[in-house]
């Protein structure tokens, strides 16, 4: 019996589809002279993701499961998310015409905030003892360090340049509906074992194609807003910084 992240739609293979797109339109805006930041990003998002499903469909990337007693644990998920929710707001923090700083703390405090997750989704009962009184004091960590990307998710949107602005104000609220929406996953799945394992693999793919490829294709297809964004210096430079170079 196919485990049921293969058999939900897409199948794996399709699931290589928006990247090859976005890797498409990457390498086009780069051959026409275009800027081809934001492209890249988004690619690279999808395509880390698209690693972490393939060795999920090769039966690897996970602990536990049915022979061992012990819940099936896929770490592999946790190796994505470290890779790719700080890209993900380097997209959006790029749109908003984000400076340095605020770039720089998105960044680390979503590292800190996957890694107290998935630290927390280890404190369990084990042949080691049992650390599960730990588990709620990392995610309230996670929780903590999520907070100053909920901040900037609700307050410092559509202060970038033009459609550029608007567009981070629609892929942010986007954004925070479905990032907020993990958490949740979490304290049903690895928190409190309410769901099992294979509805836990169906909630998170679901919203893993919603936050990366739907997100990407939000971006990738408003080559306005990314110009915008680009002639204002935000996307590259990393503190949006003038033309002049200064
Ligand atoms: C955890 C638990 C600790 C508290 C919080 C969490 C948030 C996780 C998020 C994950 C987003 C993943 C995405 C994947 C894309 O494919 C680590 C579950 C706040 C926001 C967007």
């Amino acid at each position: 019996l196919l485990p049921p992240y293969l058999t939900l739609p897409p199948p794996p293979q399709l699931r290589f589809l928006p990247s090859i797109y976005f890797w498409s339109v990457a390498l086009n805006a780069k051959a026409g002279g275009s800027s081809y930041y934001f492209e890249t990003l988004t690619a690279t998002i999808t395509s880390i993701a698209s690693l972490a499903y393939l060795i999920m469909a090769t039966d690897q990337g996970y602990e536990g499961g049915s022979d061992t007693g012990d819940r099936q644990f896929f770490w592999i998920r946790y190796v994505d998310w470290t890779l790719t929710t700080p890209l993900m707001l380097l997209d959006i923090a790029g749109l908003a015409g984000a400076n340095a700083d605020s770039k720089m703390l998105l960044v680390m405090t979503d590292i800190l905030m996957v890694l107290a997750g998935v630290i927390g989704a280890n404190m369990n009962e084990d042949s080691s003892g049992d650390h599960e009184h730990y588990k709620w004091a990392f995610f309230a960590l996670g929780m903590m360090f999520y907070m100053p990307i909920v901040s900037f998710l609700v307050s410092d949107l559509g202060k970038g340049s033009g459609k550029a602005g608007a567009l981070s104000k629609k892929v942010g609220f986007f954004t925070l509906v479905l990032w907020s929406a993990y958490p949740v996953v979490w304290v049903v799945a690895e928190g409190t074992e309410v769901i099992s394992p294979d509805t836990e693999a169906i909630c998170y793919t679901i919203l893993d194609v919603l936050a990366k490829s739907v997100f990407g294709l939000m971006i990738v297809s408003a080559r306005d807003a990314i110009e915008d964004a680009n002639r204002a210096g935000s996307g590259y430079t990393m503190g949006g910084i003038a033309d002049d170079g200064e």
